[in-house]
C-alpha cells in the first residue's frame, strides 16, 4: 500500500487532480445502508437483464461465474464526502452482460434485492466502466458491501453502485431511482460535484 501523507495530492490519469472537489480520503471502507442488509443465498441467486421490449436475459450463480472476469482496481467516491483510492475487486464487464443483449435503450435502472433501485444512462455501463462484482480485495464480497454481487461504477458517485444487484432494466425513457427521487443528483458525477438535485 502506498503512504499517503496529509495533503497528498494524487493524479488522474489525465494528469489531473486524483480527489473530486469537496472530498476527504479514507483508509478504511465505511458502510453506507438504507435499509438491512440481505442475505442472499448464491443457491438462489439470479441476475436479470430486461430490455425496452419485455426480452429477458438471466444468470444463475453458476453461468454468472462461467463469464469471463476482471480485475479492477479503482478509486471510490462517496457522496457523503469519502473517497478511498485503489480498490481491488473483481467482476464481470457489464460489456459482457451487455454482449448479446438486443437493444436500443438510453437509460438504465438497477434493481437489488431489498428493493434499492438507481439510474444510470446506458452509455455509463459500457466500454470498461461498469461492472457486476462479486469478489474484494482477494475475498468474496461481505454482505454489508452488497455480497453476494453489486454494481460498480466508479466514475459516479458510490450511490449508483447498487449493492445486492440483481437486475439491470434498460428503457426508452429515464426513471429515477431511488435516492435520486429523493433529492440526489440524476447524475452523480463527482468531479462536477453532483451531489444533489440542481448540482
Ligand atoms: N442496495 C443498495 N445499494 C446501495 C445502497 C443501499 O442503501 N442499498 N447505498 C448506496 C450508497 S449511498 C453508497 S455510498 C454505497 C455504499 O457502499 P458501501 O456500503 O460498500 O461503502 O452503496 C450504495 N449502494
Ligand atoms: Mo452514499
Amino acid at each position: 500500500m502506498p503512504i499517503i501523507s496529509p495533503g497528498f495530492k494524487g493524479r488522474r490519469r489525465d494528469g489531473g487532480e486524483k480527489l473530486p472537489p469537496g472530498q476527504y480520503l479514507v483508509t478504511d471502507f465505511p458502510v453506507l445502508s438504507a435499509g438491512p442488509t440481505p442475505r442472499v443465498d448464491t443457491r438462489k441467486w439470479e441476475f436479470r437483464i430486461k430490455t425496452e421490449k419485455g426480452q429477458v436475459a438471466s444468470w444463475d450463480w453458476a453461468a454468472f461465474q462461467g463469464l469471463p472476469s476482471e480485475d479492477i482496481t479503482v478509486d471510490l467516491h462517496c457522496v457523503t464526502k469519502w473517497s478511498k483510492f485503489g480498490t481491488h475487486w473483481r467482476g464481470v464487464s457489464l460489456d459482457t452482460l451487455l454482449g448479446d443483449v438486443e437493444t436500443s435503450a438510453e437509460y438504465a435502472l438497477a434493481r437489488s434485492y431489498g428493493g434499492y433501485t438507481t439510474n444510470l444512462p446506458v452509455a455509463d455501463l459500457l466500454n470498461g466502466q461498469a461492472w457486476i462484482a462479486y469478489r474484494y480485495d482477494g475475498a468474496a464480497l461481505a454482505p454489508e458491501h452488497g455480497g453476494p454481487a453489486r454494481l460498480l461504477v466508479p466514475h459516479l458517485y458510490l450511490w449508483k453502485s447498487a449493492k445486492w444487484v440483481n437486475g439491470i432494466d434498460l428503457m426508452d425513457t429515464d426513471q429515477p431511482g431511488f435516492w435520486e427521487q429523493l433529492g440526489y443528483n440524476n447524475y452523480g458525477d463527482p468531479w462536477r460535484e453532483q451531489r444533489y438535485w440542481g448540482d
